[in-house]
This record gives structure tokens, C-alpha cells and sequence, in this order.
């Protein structure tokens, strides 16, 4: 084993340089649909060598990793000042997550961190874990930044110590440096995770997204990602809560679903893109699936297409928590190019490529979820019979 401390400081510094600044590069030919990278764009390795390394040989001799990085995953995402701007959600070897920006002067490679992960100030009631921001650059004024803190749940029976209590944390900013924290939203619902604002005031208040939940895990009678307004975001209350896209029997979100990326404007409507969860004999399975609201009453469901948009593929598939991927950060270009920065399985950070009007087009042209299997056959024979008559057959 080698014990040169300036040897294995060497390696270590040339191993995490090459990381972050290997090219990504596109898989071709995709699905027409979006292009995966060949790259995860972040991972926990991605980490500063300074935040898990004591660097001074007189008091690591070894070069150990003091204090290790788990996964670096779920990012919120936002273009400004000319970088493409990630706050991830960074976990430690201690399993305790927090926020960390990384940035990119082109979206896709190249993401590094700043020199040190936020220090986000605590609630009145201070959390016990942070994790999924979501980032809005709302007509305000404000970025704000929608997260979920936990809190270990006060009513659990002696004995437990897995019981938690999630709720919706908030910050804003201006400049991505300095956050100031805000009272956590306040709903009728036990708990809150998957919290949204939207960008723009509807009808003078402010819109959130919200995904009820009677438990931690079970959404129960949560019902799905509903919508709710607010005065003011000092206090942000949302008393009434209606559904906008409910989980389905049978279908990519029959257990649970929840907003994603911040909805984006497009001509023809608002782009949703959010997360469904079905159970298996081996577990929950997260995938990412889209759908548009109208552009003058976001609170209307205009299209949804039938399926998934993204499910995990390849390594995508194994991690901390297995066949999952998930989306709480997108950025549309005003070329018209959209970046999806999509987790998988709890553990790295990949982005997707496409553009608004793919996704538009995807939402208004591919079939509903028929709901049977004999629907889902139809809709098949339908389109294979189209083919075949091209085909002159
Ligand atoms: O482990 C998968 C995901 O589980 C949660 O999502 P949901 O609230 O819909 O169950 C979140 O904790 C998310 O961070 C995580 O990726």
C-alpha cells in the first residue's frame, strides 16, 4: 500500500481533475425523444477533494478520507450569469444530506463545485435532513429555492427511530450565494414532500405545487400533485389543496407521483416533467413522465401521455436505491434546447437533451395511458397498420 503522502496526493488530484474535466459525450441514435450522455454529468467523486480529504500530512499521515461523499444526485438546476448552475443534493458517508452548487459553462461536462457546500440556516423547528431542491426565478424577483426538510416524527411510539416527518423548506435568493430562509410552508396535509412554485403569479398570488402525503413513504389519500395558492411566499400558507395529476391504477404513478423540474412556458403550454412510482415484487420503481397544463389556467391538465418518459437503463438502474430515476431540476435554453438533469438511482446525476418542441410534440402526439391492455393493443394495431399501409402492405 503506498504511504507517500505527496505520491497519493498527486493521484488523488490527477484521478479527480481528469473526472471533472472529461468531455461528455451524446448516445446515439436515441429515441427521438431526448439523448442520454454516455457521462453521469455529477457524481459523489465529483466532490472537491477538500471536503473528504484532511490535506495536512501532520494530521492524516495516511491520506485517509476523513469524511467520505455517498452520492451526489436530485439537483435543482437554473441558467445564470452564463453557467448552467446545479444545487445538488450532496450526501455523506453519514448519510446526512445538504445542498451544494456545482456549475458548467456548457451543461453537459465540466461541473464543478464551489469551493464550499451552502450552509443553509436552520427553521425554528431545525431539520434534521435537507434534500431535492427545487429552483424557481420567479416573476418577483426572487430565485427560490422549495426543498424537503425531515424531521424525526415526534409522535413516534419508544423504539421507533425510523419514524420522519416531511415537510416543505424554503429559501430564496438573488445571487445563488446568499439564501435567506423562510418559514416552511404551511399546508393542511400532515406532510409535504416534492413542493413546486410556479414562476409566474396566477391570478395575483403565488402557485405551489404540492404532493400531499398522509406518511413519510405513503402518500395514502395524498391523491397526487395537486395545486394550492399563497399570499405571500414570508409565511407561504396554501390552505386548500386541489388535485392536478392524480396517481392511476395501473399506471406509471399508480403508488405515488410528485412535480418535478419547475414548469416551463412553451407556446402551447406549460411542460410538466415529475416523477411516477409504481410498486414491484423488488420494490418502489421511479421513473420521470411528462404532461402540459394550459398556458392561461395552469391549474388544467391539457396533455398526458400515455407512459414513462424516462426510466433507468443500464448502471442507471443500480444505486442506494435501486431502479429509480428522478427529476427536480431542468433548464430550457432560449434556443429552445432543454437540459434534464435526472438522478438515478439515489446515487448520480445524468442530464437528458432534447428541446421544446420535441417535448411539445411528445406530450400533444403520443397516446394517453388506455388504461387496458386491450386498449394499449389498439393503439399499437392502429399505428402498425398505418406503417404497413405506407409501406404499400
Ligand atoms: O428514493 C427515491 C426518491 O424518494 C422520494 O421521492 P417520493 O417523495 O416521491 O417518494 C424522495 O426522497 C427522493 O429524494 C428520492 O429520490
Amino acid at each position: 500500500m503506498m504511504n507517500d503522502f505527496s505520491d497519493r496526493l498527486a493521484m488523488l488530484e490527477a484521478a479527480h481533475r481528469a473526472l471533472v474535466g472529461a468531455p461528455n459525450e451524446p448516445v446515439l441514435p436515441g429515441n427521438g425523444i431526448f439523448l442520454r450522455y454516455k457521462n453521469p454529468v455529477v457524481t459523489a467523486a465529483h466532490a472537491p477533494l477538500s471536503w473528504r480529504y484532511d490535506l495536512d500530512p501532520a494530521t492524516n499521515p495516511y491520506l485517509m478520507e476523513r469524511m467520505g461523499i455517498n452520492a451526489a444526485f436530485n439537483s435543482g438546476a437554473i441558467f445564470h450569469e452564463g453557467k448552467y448552475v446545479l444545487v445538488l443534493r450532496v450526501e455523506g458517508a453519514d448519510r446526512k444530506s445538504f445542498f451544494a452548487v456545482a456549475e458548467s459553462p456548457n451543461g453537459i461536462d465540466n461541473f464543478s463545485f464551489r469551493d464550499f457546500p451552502i450552509e443553509l440556516a436552520q427553521a425554528d423547528l431545525p431539520d434534521v435532513n435537507v434534500y431535492d431542491m427545487r429552483l424557481t426565478r420567479h416573476e418577483d424577483g426572487w430565485i427560490y429555492g422549495i426543498f424537503c426538510s425531515e424531521r424525526k416524527d415526534p409522535d413516534a411510539p419508544a423504539g421507533d427511530t425510523s419514524s420522519a416527518v416531511a415537510a416543505a423548506g424554503i429559501v430564496r435568493t438573488k445571487d445563488l450565494r446568499s439564501w435567506e430562509r423562510l418559514p416552511d410552508l404551511a399546508t393542511a396535509s400532515p406532510q409535504q414532500r416534492n413542493v413546486v412554485l410556479h414562476p409566474e403569479f396566477v391570478g395575483g398570488k403565488y402557485m405551489l405545487y404540492t404532493r400531499p402525503q398522509d406518511g413519510f413513504i405513503e402518500t395514502g389519500s395524498g391523491g397526487g400533485i395537486c395545486v394550492g395558492f399563497s399570499d405571500t411566499m414570508e409565511g407561504a400558507t396554501v390552505p386548500e389543496e386541489r388535485i392536478l395529476d392524480e396517481k392511476v391504477y395501473h399506471t406509471v404513478k399508480e403508488t405515488k407521483n410528485g412535480a418535478g423540474a419547475v414548469p416551463i412556458k412553451t407556446p402551447k403550454g406549460w411542460l410538466h416533467i415529475a416523477h411516477g412510482v409504481r410498486n414491484t415484487a423488488a420494490g418502489l420503481r421511479y421513473v420521470v413522465y411528462a404532461f402540459m397544463t394550459d398556458l392561461a389556467d395552469p391549474t388544467r391538465v391539457i396533455a398526458s401521455p400515455g407512459g414513462y418518459l424516462i426510466a433507468p437503463e443500464g448502471e442507471e438502474r443500480v444505486g442506494d436505491v435501486s431502479n429509480v430515476v428522478f427529476v427536480n431540476g431542468a433548464i430550457a435554453e432560449d434556443s429552445g434546447r432543454l437540459l434534464i438533469y435526472y438522478a438515478s438511482s439515489d446515487t448520480r446525476l445524468h442530464v437528458a437533451e432534447t428541446t421544446l418542441d420535441r417535448m411539445v410534440d411528445y406530450c400533444l402526439n403520443t397516446p394517453r395511458d388506455p388504461l387496458t391492455s386491450r386498449g394499449s393493443v389498439a393503439q399499437r394495431v392502429a399505428m402498425i397498420r398505418r406503417n404497413l399501409a405506407l409501406a404499400g402492405k
